[in-house]
């Protein structure tokens, strides 16, 4: 009897059930899953990879780990996190602005990974504060939360609502005189069962909101729930580009000093605080100096804005210098300091390394940097046509990925002549920062992007190359300067080169 009258209800529902799990939903990651966070800093004379490891749940522990390099002198680091952020939610956490936890870490003699641990209370923006006694590296992060689109709480919703009216409908028939008053709780479940349907099938396809941190100011509410605000953006994320102006005492040949970097807003003159960790760093710092070696530093950050590099020059003249970051909405900027760097007193510079100069026929060189044989090939050189460029490091597969890249490609030019480097390359028409491409595992295998918040390997994992591949179009015919980076035991290797790009030919090929 029952079963009678039950019948209608079941079928439908099941028929619901069946048409959903036909349509098994890809939920959506969400968004503010993010995976691990690498930032290069160079912290007084120790060049360190920080990592903060992602954080699964608030409140929690943060892991936050530093890798050392060759040469990285042993001591201790603080470490401490302040949130920042503001909520007009009443809450019973202690004021943000103001430390909440601390760790110190102790860094030994052997370059490797160096590990502790903090805790994390809250969602929101946090700032991480490194010292090493002298001085202190402020690095923004974000503490995320899982967050639930409408759509999804639309399937949790339904769900549950077409549970409770499927209790009904079994008691309605169970204990109802005429079949017929079944029909309403059957309906209704079949009613929820559709809205979940609909919020599965639309969870996967609806775009993401902004994201709090790489496109929008985060704060503590658009971290807890992306999906608050309501309607589409009215402005666009883009930022003006930042005005570069070094401060900070002259610096002298030979002696350790402070290079300040201030970072300024081109339309409203305030300082730049919405840089976002990109090629892990905040700011890739670049310096050419008048031999012609390459510094490639990562100035840590001081306050909003304010960014310091604590650097060694060795030889007087001058110097040029740009920086690589990006605003949050503003794309990667490349901007170099107008009158570059002068560098005064008589210290002798020990010679730089003697670089591979590939000219006229020559097309492969060899050089040895700091014991490591290294090769370097170039294939298809002409003008504004891409040139593959392929180094050696080495002959077995124990590359390291540097700020996430097996290497690194550093262009300037055309340059005049072989003398006043610095000065030359302050003026080239082309300054150019390329990575590999893929092959980066030594299989010739492209590496893959992370997904569902996985990281790519760090820097511990020595099993890429010996051989690091670049594509470049050279934009103009003449002669450029290369330096090309690859990390391996733990130190980074700059490989030199002079390389002549011929005017392109018709229909010919170098
Ligand atoms: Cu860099």
């Amino acid at each position: 009897m029952i079963f009678e009258r039950l019948r209608p209800a079941l079928i439908a529902g099941v028929c619901v059930l069946l048409l959903a799990g036909g349509n098994t939903p890809a939920f959506a990651d969400s968004p503010s899953t993010g995976g691990d966070l690498t930032i290069a800093q160079s912290l007084g004379d120790r060049e360190l990879t920080l990592v903060l490891r992602r954080v699964t749940g608030v409140p929690g522990p943060l892991h936050v780990d530093v890798i050392t390099h060759a040469g990285t002198a042993p001591g201790r680091l603080t470490v401490a996190a302040t949130p920042t952020g503001i909520t007009g939610a009443s809450s019973a956490l202690p004021a943000a602005g103001a430390p909440t936890t601390q760790a110190v870490l102790d860094l030994g003699p052997v370059p490797g990974t160096y590990s502790t641990g903090l805790d994390v209370d809250r969602p929101g923006p946090w700032e991480l504060a490194l010292g090493d006694g002298e001085r202190v590296a402020r690095i923004p992060f974000l503490v995320p939360v899982q967050a639930t689109s409408p759509p999804e709480r639309a399937v949790y919703g339904g769900f549950v609502a077409a549970g409770l009216l499927l209790l009904v409908s079994v008691l309605v028939a169970a204990r109802a005189r005429r079949g017929g008053w079944v029909m309403l709780p059957a309906a209704g479940l079949v009613a929820a069962i559709a809205v979940a349907v609909t919020g599965a099938v639309l969870s996967a396809s609806l775009p993401l909101p902004p994201q709090p941190g790489s496109q929008l100011d985060p704060t503590v509410d658009n971290v807890t729930d992306p999906y608050a605000r309501g309607g589409p953006p009215i402005t666009d994320f883009s930022r003006p580009p930042v005005m570069l102006a070094l401060a900070g005492n002259p610096l002298t040949a030979g002696k350790s000093g402070d290079l300040g970097l201030d970072l300024t807003d081109g339309a409203t003159g305030a300082p730049v605080d919405d840089v976002i960790v990109h090629d892990s760093a905040l700011i890739h710092l670049l310096v050419v100096g008048p031999s012609g070696r390459l510094w490639h530093l990562h100035p840590i950050r001081t306050a909003a804005g304010r960014y310091r590099q604590h650097l060694t020059l060795p030889e007087p003249g001058h110097y040029a210098v740009s920086a690589e970051l990006v605003r949050r909405g503003g794309g990667v900027q490349l901007v170099r300091v107008p009158g570059g760097l002068d560098v005064s007193g008589s210290e002798a510079a020990g010679a730089p390394t003697e670089p591979v100069v590939l000219t006229g026929d020559t097309t492969a060189g060899s050089l040895d940097v700091g014991g490591t044989r290294v090769g370097v090939e170039v294939a298809g050189l002409a003008a504004g046509r891409p040139a593959a460029l392929t180094v050696r490091v080495g002959d077995t597969a124990d590359l390291q990925p540097w700020l996430g890249m097996a290497g690194h490609l550093i262009v300037a030019g055309p340059l005049p002549g072989d003398t006043d480097i610095g000065a030359a390359v302050g003026k080239a028409p082309v300054w150019a920062h390329a990575h590999s491409m893929g092959g980066a595992d030594g299989t010739g295998r492209v590496a893959t992007a992370p997904v569902n918040g996985d990281s790519t390997p760090d820097e511990t994992v020595a099993a890429y190359g010996p051989d690091v591949s670049f594509t470049y179009s050279f934009p103009a015919a003449g002669r450029y300067r290369l330096w090309i980076q690859v990390e391996r035991a733990y130190a980074v290797i700059t490989i030199p080169v002079i390389l002549d790009v011929p005017a392109a030919t018709e229909g010919g090929r170098r």
